[in-house]
Formats: C-alpha cells, structure tokens, sequence
C-alpha cells in the first residue's frame, strides 16, 4: 500500500508560476519585499528552489509580457540549467488601454486583431520554449445591461479562439479558463465551465477547460465539475489557490484543505495524477503579505498532502460500500483517509528521494532568502503592473 502511493507520488508534477515570485498585491497597495526578482531569469531561479527543495515541481509558468525577454530559447536553457522547464504560456490581454470594453470580444475590430495578435505571439514563445500549452483567461465582459450584445460577444470570442486553435502545433493545446466575474461586474464572456466546455467543444481534441479553483460563487461544488470534465475528456489544467470570499489567489489548501482533498480524490479514482494523462496541475497564487519562496514551498506540500490522503482512499472497501447502498461505510472509507496524517509518510518518501524531509526548515536554513536580499539591489522588482 504505502509502496504503491509512494509510486504514485513520485510521479506527480505542479507546475508554478512566475508571477508569484513578483511583488503583488490588491488594488489598494502593494508591498514590496526583499531580494523580489528583476528578471524572467530571476522568477524561474526563484522557481527552481521550489523545486529543488520539494522534488515535485519542475515546471514554471510564464505570462506573456510580464515575462517578456529577447530570447526565449534561451530562457528555456536557462531554465533547464537550473533544474526546471517552461510549462504553460499564459496570454495577457487585459491590461492595455485599448481593452476597456474588452480584448477579443471587443466591439472594435481593429481591438479585436490586436488581442489575437497577442494570441498567436504567444504560441511563437511556445515555439521557442518548447511549451504545450496556451492558458487563455480573458477579462473581457460587460458593466451594465445593455452595454454591448452578449450573443455577438459570444460570436467575437468563438471567431478569436478559432484563429488561435488553427495557428497550434500538433503537440499544442489551448486551455480555457473561466471565471465569474471580475473586473467586469455584470456580464463576463466566459464566467463559467459550462462556456468554456462548449467553446474547447467546437474547437477539437486539443482544447480544454482549466479550473481555476478560486473562480466561482461561493458554495459551488468544484469536484463535481473536476469529475464532469475528465469523464467528458475536457479537463486540461486546474490553477491551485484558496479563496475565503472572491478570487483571493492565496495558498491552495490554506482555506479549505478538505476541499484540495475531494478533488484530488475525483483525479485520483479516475486515475488521472500521472503526466501521461495530460491533466496540468499548476498553481495560480499571489503571496501579498507572506514571503514568496516559503509560500510557494507551503501551497506545493498542501496539493503534496491531499494527494497522498486522496491515494490513501480504499477504493475496493469504498466500490462494496457503494455497490451496498451502505452511505454511511461509504463516506467513512473517504473520510477515514482523509484524517489520516501522512506526513510522516512524505518525510519517508523525501528522504528516499534525498530530499529534506522538511522543505521549509531546510530552505529556511539554505540561506537563499538572505542571499536574494543582497544580490537583487538595483534594478526594478517585478510585479503585476497593475
Ligand atoms: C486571472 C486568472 C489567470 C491569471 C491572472 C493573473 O484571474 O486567474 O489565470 O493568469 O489572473
Ligand atoms: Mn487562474
């Protein structure tokens, strides 16, 4: 048993994203922190620590153009240098003047080639950085009834994601993210996973919908739509974070761990934690006020820990439950699991890996954050620009 989630963990990957490692904050301040990233280059050092001290996430997402470099080949050398590889190409067309009244749903035209311009620069860095996939989240909705056509939004978003989908390579694939609300505030084009499942739907094979988990109304039962998704073959990624009331970005598993757990369990019974099933488990977190490093270390151990507790699940005693109609028994066999402590079991599995078994003490201890703080004087720190 404990050999075969120990497997099983050894194989999964999260990736992390560039933007966490940049000064963040809300729309009433950011704080700036020490040794925080310059650079592109800096984010992913900053990344590879991540991984270097938790063995499960190799892979660093980057948004386009906070991550704008000259040379995007050799940024992936540089990445790889350093232990890591460039995940998922994350678009950026809401912040630019032009997308007051929308990127791709635009009523303007002219504003609508501009956004899938960016699109399809985008899949050029995928070209170069030999990433698979393209992260799509469009903020793009409308404030008021009547401000524009929500159908011929539709139709604006439809014809833009077609474009794009015709410009992938084979081994490329086209995640659509949705999200309630926000900025727009009362119509958003693509607010739910039902939208997003219809528009990858029309488009073929190599679209598919990721579930940001900080994005839907309160109470909405994600595993469901995580359980929906892969029986329909439509779930390409999540984007990890916790939310107490809106789209928080805050550590995944920090708000609701029992939550984190019941969708790795629906991944885990479908068999989907392996690489090969192409599911993309990345994080999409800001660490406002927390040191950056450390909570990116914390988020990677909390998906580390509900993946364990979801493996531990008797799936044979859980089938008998069941198939007996025995609702109690059933939900006991989820439950006992989920109570189960398993970090003594991912201290076992790190030493084996020659890891620490304790991520955070030992990268505490590294001195990395101390060094950071000295060497990044100068320049300007990376952060949302927003
Ligand atoms: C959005 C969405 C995207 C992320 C940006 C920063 O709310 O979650 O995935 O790229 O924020
Ligand atoms: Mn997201």
């Amino acid at each position: 048993m404990a050999e075969r989630i120990k497997a099983a963990l050894r194989d999964q990957q999260i990736e992390v994203p560039s933007w966490a490692y940049g000064n963040s904050g809300t729309r009433f301040k950011v704080f700036a922190q020490p040794g925080v990233p310059r650079t592109p280059q800096e984010k992913i050092a900053d990344a590879a620590q991540v991984h270097a001290f938790t063995g499960i996430a190799p892979i660093v997402s980057l948004h386009v153009p906070w991550d704008r470099v000259d040379d995007y080949q050799q940024l992936a050398d540089h990445a790889d240098g350093l232990g890591v590889r460039i995940g998922t190409i994350n678009a950026n067309v809401f912040q630019d003047d032009d997308y007051r009244l929308g990127s791709v749903t635009n009523p303007d035209p002219r504003i609508r080639r501009k956004a899938v311009a960016h699109l399809i620069d985008c899949v050029d860095v995928m070209d170069a950085t030999g990433s698979t996939d393209l992260k799509l989240w469009f903020a793009d909705g409308t404030n008021y009834p009547g401000q524009d056509s929500i159908r011929a939004r539709q139709d604006r978003l439809a014809e833009a994601l077609h474009t794009t989908y015709a410009r992938l390579g084979d081994r490329q694939r086209l995640l659509l993210e949705y999200k309630l609300f926000e900025p727009a505030f009362y119509t958003t084009d693509v607010p739910d996973w039902g939208t997003a499942y219809a528009h990858c739907l029309r488009l073929g094979d190599r679209a598919k919908v990721v579930i940001d988990t900080g994005h839907h109304a309160p109470g909405t039962n994600i595993e469901f739509i995580v359980a929906f998704l892969l029986h329909a073959g439509k779930l390409g990624a999540f984007d990890f974070n916790s939310r107490f009331y809106a789209d928080d970005d805050l550590m995944a598993g920090a708000a609701d761990p029992f939550q984190l757990f019941r969708i790795m369990f629906e991944i885990v019974s479908a068999d989907a934690l392996r690489p090969a099933r192409g599911i993309n488990f990345m994080l999409d977190q800001c660490h406002n006020i927390e040191p950056k490093i450390p909570g990116q270390i914390r988020s990677v151990l909390n998906v580390q820990e509900a993946t364990a507790k979801a493996l531990l699940v008797d799936a044979e005693a859980l089938a008998a439950a069941q198939a007996a109609g025995d609702v109690l028994g059933a939900n006991a066999v989820l439950m006992d699991a989920y109570h189960t402590d398993v970090r003594p079991l991912l201290r076992e599995l790190r030493a084996e890996q020659g890891l620490d078994p304790d991520p955070m003490a030992a990268y505490a201890r590294s001195g990395y954050a101390q060094r950071i703080a000295a060497e990044r004087v100068g320049g300007q720190q990376a952060g949302w620009g927003a």
